[in-house]
């Protein structure tokens, strides 16, 4: 019998289960095993049911990622599938956890389907740019109506039981053991008389309006999707569920499958698939060193980010404090956190007494030393230096011993920060996104004297608060603003050049921004770069053209949305962005000022300038040690960013599109643009002209740790 699948007796049911942690995704080994069992138990006339379940935390989570790089391995996905769903007898899958991926596909091919409470079924496959590839297309819409099957593939959503139970796709649910439930179950269906009920010859459900769900799912795709392939590879599979025999259509979906998975697409999505998980591993730093105690949290300051990151704790359970100078900031604060947790409630997605839970959650104070019980204090007020400083040389007086001092600064040098505490080792950057509590990244800041275990607390905080935690080391901006410094100054830069606000944007979103870099700085207010620029003006090139529109709107008070108008308009009902005549032609006016040349470059060259000119930046990261891995600046960059995850951040990008061209294209900017910017960064001219790519170069250095 295999290691992985084995079978025991329960009178004349067999329980097949699968034992391969930590999650019992599908390899070769668990196919072979299932090929086996499977084909042993078709030859035992004693056996009446079968049911199949998994070992451990949770039922089948999907197809080896790993292996799809190297193709999969015999005995293929449909061979034991096929043996699954021809059982004379009948198969009833017993779920818990999440089955997801091959775990639903396996459980589809399965007759009947017992799942345990609180169990989820999903198809994932399309965030990591496939479809399901083991018969999902062609089964779920034979068990679920055809709307249901697509929408949960194409939002790769899981039904939670209750839901997989009123769709039909769960034929019970059971509270406690899920294989006594499946076997209860299994006996029922032997007492009744009831057979085999094989999926694919079960007729399509909805059929009827195929035609037009599908244009209608086509056209959504269309405009939420941009530039995927695989979600249109998913409706065509579909499509071929409607239209085709289970066979011929199970070949169609076996094509498209193919020919996804070697696609950049795909490539992309299982980088960051494993970029996400990698992030948590720091070099150097030993699985012995212990977090240190996370049972309250106190924040300064009650603007919008100590909010949203007070939220973020209160969310998972943990008592927060927030201090502030005045009553009405707190008052003001606390208003906003509970309109945005009603919000949640009228949207259906948090109950009412979940919201009670949460704000009880969050207590307020004016005295600093109420911050004495926190085991972590996080420092949310505005980005000046003075106060910071003041702020920490106060923590440092009230805080317990080995009390975490974290700073949400986005830019300042947190050694600085540090030196004021005399507990520098304490002391650490935890940079939060706007608004903290939706955004998916933080930015653990690793100070010099940082001690080790508050790099693992934070890590483990990341965790607690469902984000993803990566480390980068102090320089200005660390990984994220630093990188959008030199993209966002050829954005402002092509526009003195005669490109319109919305040809810039409309470059980079059409390229798969989800926004385009100056409806970002009219979102988050062109104030806050420009004062940040003026903080540091003595450190900027001496340049007039250099972040020279932002200036002048921030001069005319044309902030962004907040004042109704910054490189667009927002009067209108909706507060969409609408173009702005007389901001074009300021703008215009003084590139011709200022001497630049007018050439209105290309969609091409907007993107190209803006983009290379970020993973520049990202070499130079790597280079100094900041950023640990060029996948972690990828994390950083789809978590936080808005970069499109279907190019998997901007090094691997950079790797599809080959260093020697990015380099090439960079030397021939220095000739035609500015060239005190277009400088390559020594690794990117030294992986280019060796052939090599930022993911060798990721490999090699992980060899030598
Ligand atoms: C698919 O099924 C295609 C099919 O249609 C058929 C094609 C022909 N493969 O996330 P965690 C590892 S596509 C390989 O930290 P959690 C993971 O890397 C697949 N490895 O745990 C990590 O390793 P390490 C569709 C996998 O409890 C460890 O397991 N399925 C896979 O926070 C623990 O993972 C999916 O997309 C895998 N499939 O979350 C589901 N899954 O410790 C992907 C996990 O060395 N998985 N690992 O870093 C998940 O969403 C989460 O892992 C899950 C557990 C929710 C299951």
């Amino acid at each position: 019998m295999s290691e992985v699948v084995s079978y025991s007796m329960s009178n004349d049911i067999a329980v097949v289960t699968i034992a391969s942690p930590p999650v019992n995704a599908v390899d070769q080994r668990v196919r072979a095993g299932l090929k086996k069992v499977f084909g042993e138990l078709r030859e035992r006339p004693e056996v009446h049911a079968i049911v199949l379940g998994c070992a451990g935390k949770t039922f089948v989570a999907g197809a080896d990622i790993k292996e799809f790089d190297s193709g999969i391995a015999e005995p293929g996905y449909h061979e034991f599938l096929r043996l699954i769903e021809d059982s004379k007898v009948p198969v009833i899958a017993a779920v818990h956890g999440t089955a997801l991926g091959a775990g639903t596909e396996i459980a589809l091919a399965c007759h009947y389907r017992v799942a345990q409470e609180g169990a989820r079924f999903g198809l994932p496959e399309l965030s990591l740019g496939i479809i399901p590839g083991a018969g999902g297309t062609q089964r779920l819409p034979r068990v679920v109506p055809l709307e249901t099957a697509i929408d949960m593939m194409l939002s790769g959503k899981p039904l939670a039981s209750a839901a997989a139970l009123s769709s039909g796709l769960a034929d019970k649910v059971v509270a406690g053991d899920v294989i006594a439930g499946a076997l209860d179950y299994a006996r029922a269906l032997l007492a009744g008389g009831a057979g085999v009920r094989r999926t694919r010859e079960q007729p399509v459900q909805g059929a009827e309006k195929a035609a037009e769900l599908l244009a209608a799912k086509r056209t959504q795709v269309a405009r939420t999707m941009r530039n995927r392939r695989s979600p249109l590879a998913l409706i065509e599979a579909v499509e071929a569920a409607v239209s085709k025999p289970f066979d011929a259509g199970l070949a169609v979906e076996s094509a498209l499958s193919a020919e996804l998975v070697q696609a950049t697409e795909a490539r992309a999505l299982r980088h960051l698939f494993f970029a996400e998980r990698e992030v948590r591993k720091i070099p150097g730093l030993s699985a012995e060193i212990k977090p240190r105690p996370l049972a309250r949290l106190g924040i300064v300051g009650a603007g919008t980010m100590g909010g949203g990151i007070s939220m973020c704790f209160a969310n998972v359970g943990i008592p927060v404090t927030i201090v502030d100078t005045a009553q009405a900031n707190l008052d003001r604060g606390l208003a906003t956190i509970r309109k945005n947790y009603e919000r949640s409630v009228t949207r259906g997605s948090l109950k009412p007494e979940q919201m009670a839970e949460r704000l009880a959650l969050i207590t307020t104070t004016l005295d600093y030393a109420d911050l004495g019980q926190a085991d972590v204090i996080i420092e949310a007020v505005f980005e000046n230096f003075a106060l910071k400083k003041e702020i920490f040389a106060k923590l440092a007086t009230v805080a317990k011993p080995g009390a975490i001092l974290g700073t949400n600064t986005s830019t300042l040098d947190i050694d600085e920060i540090a030196a004021v505490t005399g507990r520098a080792q304490d002391v650490i950057g935890l940079h939060f996104f706007s608004p903290a509590n939706v955004m998916q990244l933080l930015e653990i800041v690793e100070a010099k004297q940082t001690a080790p275990d508050v790099v693992v607390t934070a890590l483990e905080i990341a965790k607690r608060i469902k984000k993803t935690g990566v480390v980068a080391k102090v320089c200005y901006g660390f990984i994220g603003n630093r990188m959008m410094d030199p993209y966002g100054r050829e954005a402002e830069h092509c526009v003195l050049e005669g490109a319109t606000p919305e040809e810039v944007d409309g470059a980079l979103e059409s390229w798969g921004m989800a926004m385009g870099i100056l409806a970002v700085y009219d979102m988050a207010g062109i104030d806050i770069g420009h004062l940040t620029r003026l903080e540091r003006a003595h450190l900027l090139p001496k340049d007039p053209g250099f972040y020279r529109p932002s200036a002048m709107l921030t001069e005319r008070g044309w902030l962004g949305q907040k004042a109704g108008r910054g490189y667009y308009r927002y009067d209108n009902a909706e507060k969409k962005r609408t173009v702005d005549p007389e901001v074009i032609a300021l703008l215009h006016a003084e590139g011709l000022r200022l001497n630049i040349p007018q050439r209105k470059p290309s969609r091409q060259e907007i993107q190209e300038r803006c983009l290379y000119a970020m993973i520049n930046e990202g070499a130079l990261l790597l280079e100094e040690g900041i950023a640990l891995r060029a996948s972690d600046i990828d994390v950083v960059y789809t978590a936080g960013y808005g970069f499109p995850r279907y190019r998997g951040g901007p090094m691997f990008y950079a790797d599809t599109v080959g260093l020697k061209a990015i380099y090439d294209k960079i030397i021939e900017f220095q000739k035609t643009l500015d060239p005190q910017y277009w400088q390559p960064a020594p690794l990117l001219k030294k992986l280019a002209l060796a052939g090599s790519s930022f993911a060798q170069y990721q490999a090699e250095h992980e060899n030598s740790h």
